[in-house]
């Protein structure tokens, strides 16, 4: 190895006697052509020495409030990069037309390539992480290599530290690999991202990222591991890997129900992980698996939040505002910075400044771009990292090596048009089929592209496949068919719109929701069913509504919230079925779930286009 390994980091490496991690780190070092090597075993003084670097370096800088820096990434780095972002696999093995591959061998030439020398006269860290608790049987442990400070740093804080699980595993550990450039800094911001390049060799289990520092794109434990976790778990079965949140809500007598929800980005699946009175496990990447029982656990795979900070504001996110409020280990990302060493993020509910620096530079009041359109203060997919230990809500099975009992499962997009508020499937494999694998979504700037496109993303896990959309259904299927007792399954939709064009909701309605859920996963409340799942009746959401809110919630909402949209409802269930139809392989029970909901629709279309809850029941 040529180059020179800091103070102690050939021993923390050697300590691990793994031949295959000491074989990845070489690897990595004969690639990238580092000038120094540090490896951290995740001690204090080794995460202090991290913090120091991103300092020293640029990537970050300091703040008034102790604890707190700020981050820019590029102007064209401000989301997850999906046209950048493949799946490398070998000719011949195609993974369907919603998934983006690329020769395995062509790609892995054309990154390596990149990467070559890309860490001259640089550091290259080397970090061990744990995906899900320590000494689970669900624990995946990971080593992460990158030239980036700021990357090793958020690691830090979204992520379990992982040395002691290498140990413990010892040398038949089977773990992930990331290896990470932010490549050529200017003003210690990525330069090249026309060479931005995220590939996930399946083959190798190594994730290459180049040329990118948005946490999305670089943070290897994130979405990076999530393609490389949905392949494994599909590939061994018994247990999911998905694009959930996961957390605890109260319910009457003391009791406390998890569940876990899949919710495309910037949809609402944070603020449903931190409504009040409840416990945060996760906010975003959730395993499934059994006990012995075959009744199903769950757990976070990660341990902090990396979250959005638009619109997070002291009245509708006390929790999360008091935390960015407060002495913390916490990294702000592309909001506004002030000059006083405080921050402005857009839907703050605070006064907008006159100037600033954010993303782009030098920000005014009144700037325009060469098109002369209105800069924002800071981007809309601006984000906070913060571990969740900083939270008055977490949950005390955070890092419980069973996990949690999950006892429902929620799926929801950003739908305008078609879905009730909340309603419950008739069981595993409707709600998988018609709830989970039908899911559509409005776009947002949580990936970059074009806005609000309505688009097909089942379990909100579309861009994160590795497998083809029918291998991973079925590995859905299989698995609520393999429980014990599979639990229930519900939609929710925070975006319903009315004739007007204005929300049916407010914001903290949902929490209104969770408790008729919590209700109905112990029988504890009635339903009504219509042609596309059991909804709530009018008495239960009324004395939900003053109990939690505190209002008096009126039929009229009621009708208005809970009416069957059958036009909109049969139009989905074409665009979802043709979708399905043009698939190959999709499991058998996708087109007869969806096929018998598409006749229900009909049948109940002669009672008219729109029908109000009272009439359904
Ligand atoms: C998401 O976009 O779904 C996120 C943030 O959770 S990212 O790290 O970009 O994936
Ligand atoms: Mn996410």
């Amino acid at each position: 190895m040529g180059a020179q390994f800091i103070t102690g980091s050939f021993e923390k490496l050697e300590q691990l006697k793994n031949p295959k991690l000491t074989q990845f780190v070489s690897d990595c070092i004969s690639l990238c052509k580092p000038e120094k090597v540090f490896v951290s075993n995740g001690s204090e003084t080794d995460l202090r020495f991290i913090r120091e670097e991103s300092l020293k370096n640029g990537e970050e800088s300091k703040l008034a409030a102790k604890g707190h820096t700020i981050h820019f990434d590029s102007a064209e780095d401000q989301g997850r990069a999906v046209d950048d972002t493949k799946i490398l696999i070998p000719t011949g093995t195609g993974l369907g037309s919603s998934i983006s591959t690329k020769e395995r061998n062509e790609g892995l030439a054309e990154v390596r390539g990149i990467m070559n020398g890309i860490m001259e006269g640089r550091t290259m860290y080397v970090q061990f992480h744990c995906l899900g608790p320590l000494n689970s049987t669900i624990s995946i442990p990971c080593a992460q290599i990158t030239d980036s400070a700021y990357v090793t740093h958020t690691e830090n804080l979204l992520y379990r530290q992982g040395y002691e699980e290498f140990r413990r595993q010892g040398a038949s550990a089977k773990f992930l690999k990331f290896v990470h450039s932010a490549g050529e800094l200017e003003n210690a911001v990525t330069k090249n991202i026309g060479k931005r390049r995220i590939y996930i060799d399946l083959a190798g289990e190594t994730v290459y990222s180049v040329n990118t520092q948005y946490a999305g794109n670089s943070a290897g434990l994130k979405k990076l591991a999530l393609r490389l976790t949905i392949r494994r778990a599909s590939e061994q079965g018994g247990w999911l890997s998905e694009h959930m949140y996961l957390a605890g809500v109260s319910g009457p007598g003391g009791r406390e129900t998890y569940f876990s929800g899949a919710f495309p980005s910037a949809c609402g699946k944070t603020s449903t992980a931190m409504v009040r009175g409840g416990t945060i496990v996760g906010d975003d990447i959730s395993y499934l698996w059994f006990d012995e029982q075959k009744q199903v656990r769950a757990a976070n795979a990660e341990r902090g939040m990396f979250g959005i900070i638009t619109d997070v504001n002291a009245k509708d996110d006390p929790l999360i505002w008091e935390v960015l409020h407060s002495p913390n280990d916490l990294i702000f990302s592309n909001v506004l910075k002030l000059a006083d060493g405080k921050v402005f993020w857009m839907g703050s509910g605070e006064p907008t400044p006159a100037k600033g620096i954010n993303y782009a530079g030098e920000w005014h009041e009144g700037k325009a771009d060469a098109n002369g359109k209105p800069v924002k203060p800071s981007h809309p997919n601006a984000r906070f990292a913060v571990s969740l230990s900083a939270f008055k809500n977490s949950d005390a099975n955070l890092d419980n090596p069973k996990g949690v009992p999950l006892g429902g499962i929620i799926y929801g997009g950003r739908d305008y048009d078609t879905s009730v508020p909340v309603q419950q499937s008739f069981g595993w494999e409707h709600g998988i089929i018609a709830y989970g694998a039908s899911l559509e979504s409005q776009t947002t700037t949580a990936t970059i592209g074009a806005l609000d496109v309505r688009k097909f993303d089942p379990m909100a896990n579309r861009d994160f496949l590795s497998i083809s959309i029918s291998k991973y259904l079925q590995s859905n299927l299989d698995f609520g068919a393999s429980a014990k007792e599979p639990p229930p399954i519900f939609s929710v939709n925070y975006f319903l719109k009315g004739k007007d064009g204005k929300f049916l909701n407010a914001k903290r309605d949902k929490e209104v929701w969770l408790k008729w859920m919590e209700l109905r996963v112990h029988g504890d409340a009635g339903a009504i069913e219509t042609p596309t799942g059991f909804i709530p009746k009018y008495g239960d959401l009324k004395k939900l509504f003053k109990e939690v809110l505190g209002y008096d919630y009126s039929p009229a909402s009621y009708g208005e919230q809970f009416t069957l949209r059958i036009p909109e409802n049969l139009a989905k269930m074409e665009r979802i079925i043709k979708i399905y139809e043009e698939m190959p392989n999709a499991p058998e029970a996708v087109l007869r779930v969806l096929g018998a909901q598409k006749a229900r629709l009909l049948a109940a279309q002669k009672n008219g286009g729109y029908i109000t809850p009272g009439k359904l029941e």
